[in-house]
Order: C-alpha cells, then sequence, then structure tokens
C-alpha cells in the first residue's frame, strides 16, 4: 500500500517526504530503507508499541510501515502532456491514497509557480489535471462497455456507474465526492481513477502559524474546500518537521515541548495516511517480539491470523483478546487473565484497532 505526495511544484514536497524518511530512520529496530530515491518506507508512530515494549523487554519490537511515494510537482496543463505530462499521471495512479501538499505560507524568497499565495487555486489546479485525466478514462471506459452492451446486458450497470461520474468530473468535481456503493465501487475500480483515491491535505504553514493554525486565513479556507470531500486538513511546518527530523528521540521531545507541541506534525500525518489507506494494526507482544500487524480494518480473526502465517490461518481454533488499554490497567496479561479481561474470541471477529491478540491453531 502506498501514499503519493502530490502538490504544484516548490510547495514542499520533498522536503516534507525527507523528513518523513529520515524521522523512520531514526526508529530502533526498523531496517529502514529507501526502494527509490523517491519511494521510502516508513514506520507508523505507535505509542502502544512503546508501552508493550516497556511491559515485555522483548529482543525486538517491530512497527507497521507504509510506503511514501515522492511525486514531482505538477503544473497545468499536465493532463495534456505539459511537464512530466503522462508520467506524474502514472505515479499517481500507482499510489492508493494520496496526500496532498498545499503551500499557505509566505516567502518571498522561494518561488511560486503561479505568482502568488492562493490554496484554493492550488488544489483546483491540481484536482482539474486529475480530473481532465479521469474523464479521458471513463469516455474510453464507457465507449468500451457500451459496445460490450450489445452482446451482454450485465454491461448496463457499468455504464450506470461510470454517467454518474462523468457527470461530476464535467462539474470539475473529483469522483470521490459520489456516495457509491459497495457495489458501484467495484463495478469501476479497475478504471483506476486518480479523483477516486482518498486524500488528505497538508497545509504547508510557517512557524509563525503553528501554535494557532487554525486563524490563519489560507488554513481556514482549505479546511472549507476539503469538507466537500470529506478530507481530512493537517496544518504542518514542512520547514520545521526537517529541522525536528534529524534529531534524536529526547531532543526532539524537548524541542515540540518548547513550541508548545504535544507530537510532531509528521507523526500525525503518518498514522492519518494509514488509516487513509483504510488500514489498522492489531498486536502481539511477548518476549522474542513485540509487533504491530497491518490489516484492512473489518478483518476478520482467522484472515487477521493469516497475516502471522498461513497455517494459523488455517488451523484456526480461535483468538484471545485484550484491549490494549485493559492489558494497561491492569498491568500484566496475567492480571487481564485474573479479571476475566482475555475474551475468547471465534471465526466471525472483527479485529478491533490495537487488539492484543493470542491465536490458538491446530494444523
Ligand atoms: N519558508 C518555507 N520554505 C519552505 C517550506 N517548505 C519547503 N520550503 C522551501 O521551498 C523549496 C522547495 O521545497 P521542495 O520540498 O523541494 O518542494 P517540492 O514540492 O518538492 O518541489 P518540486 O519537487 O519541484 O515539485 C525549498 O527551498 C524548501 O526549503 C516551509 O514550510 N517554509
Ligand atoms: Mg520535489
Amino acid at each position: 500500500m502506498k501514499i503519493g505526495i502530490v502538490g504544484l511544484p516548490n510547495v514542499g514536497k520533498s522536503t516534507m517526504f525527507n523528513s518523513i524518511t529520515n524521522a523512520g530512520a531514526e526508529c530502533a529496530n526498523y531496517p529502514f530503507c529507501t526502494i527509490e530515491p523517491n519511494v521510502g518506507v516508513v514506520a507508523v508512530p505507535d505509542e502502544r508499541l512503546d508501552k508493550l515494549t516497556e511491559m515485555y523487554h522483548p529482543q525486538k519490537t517491530t512497527p507497521a510501515v507504509i510506503e511514501f511515494v515522492d511525486i514531482a510537482g505538477l503544473v497545468k496543463g499536465a493532463s495534456k502532456g505539459e511537464g512530466l505530462g503522462n508520467k506524474f499521471l502514472s505515479h499517481i495512479r500507482e499510489v492508493d491514497s494520496i496526500v496532498e501538499v498545499v503551500r499557505c505560507f509566505e516567502d518571498p524568497n522561494i518561488v511560486h509557480v503561479d505568482g502568488s499565495i492562493d490554496p484554493i487555486r492550488d488544489i483546483e489546479t491540481i484536482n482539474l489535471e486529475l480530473v481532465f485525466a479521469d474523464m479521458e478514462t471513463v469516455d474510453k471506459r464507457l465507449d468500451r462497455a457500451k459496445k460490450n452492451l450489445k452482446g451482454d446486458k450485465k454491461y448496463q450497470a457499468e455504464i450506470d456507474v461510470l454517467e454518474k461520474v462523468k457527470k461530476v468530473l464535467e462539474e470539475g468535481k473529483p469522483a470521490r465526492v459520489l456516495d457509491l456503493t459497495e457495489d458501484e465501487k467495484e463495478l469501476i475500480k479497475e478504471a483506476f481513477l486518480l479523483t477516486m483515491k482518498p486524500i488528505l491535505y497538508i497545509a504547508n504553514v510557517s512557524e509563525n502559524d503553528l501554535e494557532n493554525p487554525d486563524e490563519n486565513e489560507y488554513v481556514k479556507k482549505v479546511r472549507d474546500y476539503a469538507k466537500i470531500e470529506n478530507a481530512e486538513v493537517i496544518p504542518l511546518c514542512v520547514k520545521l518537521e526537517e529541522e525536528l527530523s534529524v534529531l534524536d528521540k529526547e531532543d526532539k521531545k524537548e524541542m515540540l515541548k518548547e513550541l508548545g507541541l504535544s507530537e510532531s506534525g509528521l507523526d500525525k500525518v503518518i498514522k492519518a495516511s494509514y488509516k487513509l489507506l483504510g488500514l489498522m494494526s492489531f498486536l502481539t507482544a511477548g518476549e522474542p517480539e513485540v509487533r504491530a500487524w497491518t490489516i484492512k480494518i473489518g478483518t476478520k480473526a482467522p484472515q487477521a491470523a493469516g497475516k502471522i502465517h498461513s497455517d494459523i490461518e488455517r488451523g484456526f481454533i480461535r483468538a484471545e483478546v485484550v484491549s490494549f488499554d485493559d492489558l494497561i490497567k491492569c498491568g500484566s496479561m496475567v492480571q487481564a487473565r485474573e479479571k476475566g479481561l482475555v475474551r475468547s474470541e471465534g471465526k466471525d471477529y472483527i479485529m478491533q484497532d490495537g487488539d492484543i491478540v493470542l491465536f490458538r491453531f491446530n494444523v
């Protein structure tokens, strides 16, 4: 699962990407790697893992990870081949969700491609390019589905959804504003529409605005805009994050305290990105390893077990589950068991974020 960082040129994408990957590199025991210069694997910050590590003193701690892709800046006309054009769009096609960096900071030394600071114009510039690209895709698909319809009525359902999408795109809006059912989504999944991908906006503000980012006029505008897409907005000072990212854990804490912040903005971004991908973690804890495992929200116990090993899924008997909060309240697994807080769950149990699990299986 990959997150693509997009935005106009010079808005701070690479600075954010580098800070995220630096911060990831600091995470103990995780073999950090940059797959390609613009692809980085990042540990998902999780305080629960830290707490479990204190409790179990394991030989190793393994966090969940996600991949970020730093995509080159998009310019007006990309859908017609301007700038990196199609290459840029194909990079976006390959990611599962989008983090869009929007410039909300003033700095006469950093050139804005369109000459002034105007986050809504910038967002619309990008959206429009993606909308144009999607329109082309939708038209091609419609043509094909209509041809197929002559031989098979089942294509009508696909045509109906495509028409719905087309209408929204023609209004210049991203397809994600549509409230499609799961069945409808399935019908057009293979179109890999760019404006269908979940999105999160990063309002890149200056350091002065960090204390009360929501008083910044630009941030307010971005929030208003994001509402129609039901998208989250995270204000961030990319430049400050870059400085924070090279500090070690203690210095970072100290500096955050001085700035009156409870956590680094990047940690927020990584966590929100994980959620944006529809992912969550369950945890396993023991002497050898404390570990976060990534599953899709809504996954049932046996399939979750399959993430650890296919044998555990095949021979699944039950899952012994305690919530993180209950375990911490009790202070140990033994105590939690005595208090009856370790539940025995069967094959229909839907995993919850932060469940600490021991799977019983037989093969
Ligand atoms: N003042 C200020 N400058 C910033 C901030 N974020 C990035 N910059 C500067 O803006 C310039 C461009 O930043 P990049 O991160 O390279 O921008 P980019 O979005 O990757 O640009 P392209 O790759 O060309 O599309 C650099 O000189 C950064 O130092 C910020 O929060 N405040
Ligand atoms: Mg860049």
